[in-house]
Formats: structure tokens, sequence, C-alpha cells
């Protein structure tokens, strides 16, 4: 393939985006902001080892497709036309989620993200990166299909997600497979990109997030010591 190529000529681009009106961003994120992209297949536990990463380090924890399920959840115009699309297991454009990312981001005030389950594709990468700032890490979540299958299914039983069943679970391995799994690679020739089965217990996967998240020095949550505790009783009685 020539480099003169750029990654912009090379992806498989995401659906167009002349329907959607999107809301300007307001604000600024702090130049010292630090993110991590977790990454993974549908069901491969992206969501469950993030919420044991926010247990232990001082983090903000933004999901894209929660993000968008809230789009769709406030019943706007963008909300539904996204809608549409999750049914069917593709990607909504760009645009949309990187604007709800970065104004979640901003809103937050906080400088160490883990974005999850962005970006999906190589322009999504390249737009996220040129238009916000490059990545620090991925974390990219490894799990056979089956295995991620009989997760979505059951998850399905109660989660009212309108993506998890039969259908559209197969529809969204295939958009993995074609447009996400390039990221991967992508981030892998950077060395930024690390590999973890999923497929052990949750806490076992997370043995290894853990091990990633020190390596890049990701800021732990500060300990309460036993004589901020003996204030706390001092002060206000508790
Ligand atoms: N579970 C988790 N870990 C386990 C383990 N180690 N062993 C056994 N069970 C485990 O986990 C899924 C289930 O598996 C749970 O029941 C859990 O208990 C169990 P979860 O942590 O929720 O997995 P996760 O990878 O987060 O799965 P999710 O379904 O959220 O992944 P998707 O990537 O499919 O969904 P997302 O919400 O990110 O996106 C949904 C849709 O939004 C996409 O299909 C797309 O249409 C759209 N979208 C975009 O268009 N653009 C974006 O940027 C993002 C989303
Ligand atoms: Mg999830």
């Amino acid at each position: 393939m020539p480099h003169s190529q750029s990654l912009a000529d090379r992806v498989h681009r995401t659906p167009a985006l002349q329907d959607f009106a999107l809301p300007p961003v307001h604000g600024s994120l702090p130049p010292d902001a630090q993110i991590v992209f977790v990454l993974g297949g549908p069901g491969s536990g992206k969501g469950t080892q993030c919420d044991k990463i926010k247990e232990e380090y001082e983090c903000v924890h933004l999901s894209a497709g929660d993000l968008l399920r809230a789009e769709v959840a406030s019943g706007s115009d963008v909300g539904q036309k996204c809608e549409a699309l999750m049914k069917e297991g593709k990607l909504v454009p760009v645009a949309v989620t990187l604007n709800l990312l970065k104004q979640a981001m901003i809103d937050s005030r906080g400088n160490f993200f883990l974005i999850d389950g962005f970006p999906r594709a190589l322009d999504q990468a390249e737009q996220f990166e040129s238009s916000i700032m490059p990545c620090k890490a991925v974390l990219f979540f490894d799990c056979p299909e089956e295995e991620m299958e009989k997760r979505l299914l059951k998850r399905g039983e109660t989660s009212g997600r309108s993506d998890d069943n039969a259908d559209t679970i197969r529809k969204r391995f295939k958009t993995f497979l074609e447009q996400s799994l390039p990221v991967k690679d992508h981030y892998l020739a950077q060395s930024k990109c690390h590999v973890l089965s999923a497929v052990p217990p949750p806490a076992e996967v997370y043995v290894g997030v853990k091990a990633v998240l020190d390596s890049i020095h990701a800021p732990a949550k500060a300990a309460v010591s036993v004589p901020c505790l003996l204030c706390a009783v001092l002060v206000f009685g508790y």
C-alpha cells in the first residue's frame, strides 16, 4: 500500500452526515488531558472493565454507545436517526459521536478519560485525533465471537437494549470485523495497543488491565488516610 495514500483514503467510510443537525460544542479540554481508548468486539467486556477501572483510578468513563442511547432516549431528531442505524448494527456518522464525546469530556471537567467503544473505524480514529488529541494508549479486549454472542444473548434477556437480539448481534459482528478491527492494527503499529484476552472472568481480565494502566501512570484514586478519617470524625462528627 503506498505511503502517500492518506489514512482517510483507505478507510471504509461511515454513513453520510447531511441529515444530522449537530449543536455546537462549548468549552475546551484541559491541555494536560489524557485519553485511553477501550476497544473490543460487542460483548467483549469493555463496560465491565471500565466499571472496575473507575473504582481504582481517577478517571472519566465515557461510553460512546451509552451517549448515543441517551441521545436516542431524548427523542431528539439526531437520536431518532441514530436509533435506526444502531438497530441495524451500523455505525452512526463520526461527527455525531465526536460531538457527543467532546461535549461530555468538556462537561466532566476531568483530565483522564476512558473512551469506551470508540473509535470504531479508521476514519473515526483519525478525526478524533486531529480534532481532539492523540490517545495515550488503547486497551483491546480479545474475545471469540461465540463467547461474545453467548454473553449478549444472555444480557438481552434483561438489558432492554434494542440491539441485543440474534439478528442485530450478527450485524454488529460484521461491522466490527469489517470496520473496527483495522483500528486495532493501526494502534498496534504505533505500539499503543495492549491486547488482552477477555475470556477469563472479569477479575482476572482486570489484572492485565491494571498492569497496563500502571505502566502508563494512570492516576490512582487517592487513598483515604487514617489522619483524614480522624479529622472527619472530629470536625463533622462521623
Ligand atoms: N461479561 C463481561 N465480561 C465478562 C467476562 N470476562 N466473563 C463473562 N462475562 C462477562 O459485557 C457484556 C456482557 O458480558 C455483560 O452481561 C457482562 O456481565 C458479561 P459488557 O461489559 O457490557 O461488554 P461491552 O464490550 O461493553 O459490550 P457492548 O454491548 O456495550 O458493546 P458494543 O460495542 O456492541 O456496544 P456499544 O454500546 O459500544 O455500541 C452500540 C452501538 O452503538 C453500535 O453497534 C453502533 O451501532 C453504535 N455506535 C456507533 O455507531 N459509534 C460509536 O462510536 C459507538 C457506538
Ligand atoms: Mg458497552
